[in-house]
């Protein structure tokens, strides 16, 4: 059977119903940065099925604008922390109480297509929630002018070594209750985040209930403040897509005004995540100020959200270079030349199709052909040499974590139409 055929088949296993897993098991419910890429893969063979997609991620926003990482319509034994653990939120199904990167927008422009055979008709339907799932991260995500983050998993790359800046900085709630984790049941243990980060990510979640998930207190208040590459450059991105959308549709002025003051916000705040030190993009505790200690892959999503200056561009292409030297597989999660690269274990290394497909599109966009492709060419590689799994070792090329996942499946289809 043809990879593609596997692709569909594989999405097709993980459909329940409208939406769409990212694999049995391990991660049984709908995700919100997944549900994008899906769309975007379902799309190459069933666009009504692919925008069932959107519009059931969209069912779960919350009254202030928010969707959520997770949506829980059911309470499925198999993962930890679910419904229960999260506890009573605002929306209209039961959610987590954090979001994550915001390339729903981009993926609806992609979509609804260009020309004079875009479908302004979808965009309509849904640019009010998208407007107002921007308008959130502006108002409630953001501290000292930039958009933050409160929670690892927020921002979809769960234990990276960016965050230990700001983990470090927490104490673990001595009245932590009891819990017992599922991810390490289904898949091998040195896969996953340690038991000291489980600790603090629950950490964070009992302090988010603790004050009915009121977003600006946990930003305010909460025990981590991080400032994120990887959901500035999407949010920006999507910013500067919802503008065209919005002007497509003639929205008002006012609608007009306010996302070209978020895109003028967002452009700002860029060099905040400028290291000169390491010549990247990386995050930042916004409490203190320091800086993560490595190139990762959301630091060349400058390209994909059209930002930063010349030189900063070229030193970000300059590590890609010496990146590429050092690894079988672009791009590892994590800079090989750091601390903590471990390639095997989840966001300290591994390579990440949905990452590689932004990353290699924002290249393609602005002219950087021959790296765009070699990072398209390295993730296909490794899925005909292991199959669809959710990340890749970036030395072998060897399958990690969950297998049939579903956003592999989708960047696959995704490029091959
Ligand atoms: C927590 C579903 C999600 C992805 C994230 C990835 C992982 C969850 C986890 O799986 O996170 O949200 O339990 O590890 O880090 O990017 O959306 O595929």
């Amino acid at each position: 059977m043809s990879l593609t055929q596997i692709a569909i088949d594989t999405l097709a296993k993980n459909d329940r119903g409208g939406f769409t897993i990212p694999t049995a098991g391990l991660y049984p419910y709908q995700w919100n940065w997944d549900s994008a890429f899906i769309a975007l893969g379902i799309a190459t063979y069933d666009m009504d099925r692919a925008w069932a997609e959107v519009t059931s991620l969209l069912e779960g926003q919350w009254p202030d604008g928010m969707i959520p990482s997770i949506i829980f319509r059911s309470d499925d034994p198999d993962y930890f922390p679910g419904p229960s653990r999260w506890g009573k939120t605002p929306g209209p199904i039961p959610s987590t109480g954090v979001s994550q990167p915001p390339v729903l927008t981009t993926a609806v422009m992609q979509l609804t297509g260009t020309g004079s055979n875009r479908d302004t008709a979808r965009r309509a339907e849904v640019f009010d929630q998208l407007f107002a799932y921007h308008k959130w991260f502006h108002d409630n995500r953001t501290a000292k002018g930039i958009v933050a983050t409160v929670h690892p998993w927020e921002t979809g790359r769960d234990n990276c070594p960016e965050w230990n800046i700001g983990l470090d900085l927490m104490q673990v709630a001595p009245d932590l209750a009891p819990y017992t984790r599922m991810d390490n049941k289904h898949v091998d243990a040195s896969f996953r985040p340690t038991q000291e980060q489980y600790d603090k990510y629950l950490t964070i979640i009992q302090f988010g209930q603790s004050v009915g998930w009121d977003q600006r207190r946990l930003t305010e208040e909460g025990p981590f403040l991080m400032a994120d590459p990887n959901i500035h450059f999407i949010l920006l991105r999507a910013d500067k897509d919802l503008l065209a959308m919005a002007r497509d549709l003639g929205k008002s002025a006012d609608v007009v005004a306010a996302i070209e003051g978020w895109i003028a916000k967002g452009e700002a705040a860029s060099d905040f995540l400028w290291s000169e030190e390491l010549g990247a993009f990386t995050a930042r505790d916004i409490r203190t100020g320091a800086f993560s200690k490595g190139f990762s892959n959301c630091s060349p999503l400058c390209f994909y959200a059209d930002t930063g200056t010349p030189e900063q561009r070229a030193r970000i292409l300059e590590n890609l270079q010496r990146i590429a030297s050092k690894v079988d597989y672009m791009l590892p999660s994590w800079d090989p030349d750091a601390d903590e690269f471990e390639p095997q274990r989840y966001w300290c290394g591994p390579v990440w199709p949905q990452m590689n497909f932004m990353v290699a599109q924002g290249l393609a966009e602005t002219g950087e052909d021959t790296l765009a492709q070699l990072i398209r060419d390295d993730l296909c590689r490794a899925i005909e040499k292991s199959g669809f799994w959710e990340c890749f070792n970036p030395l072998t090329g060897e399958g990690c974590v969950g297998k049939n996942f579903s956003w592999t499946a989708a960047v696959w289809l995704s490029w091959q139409h």
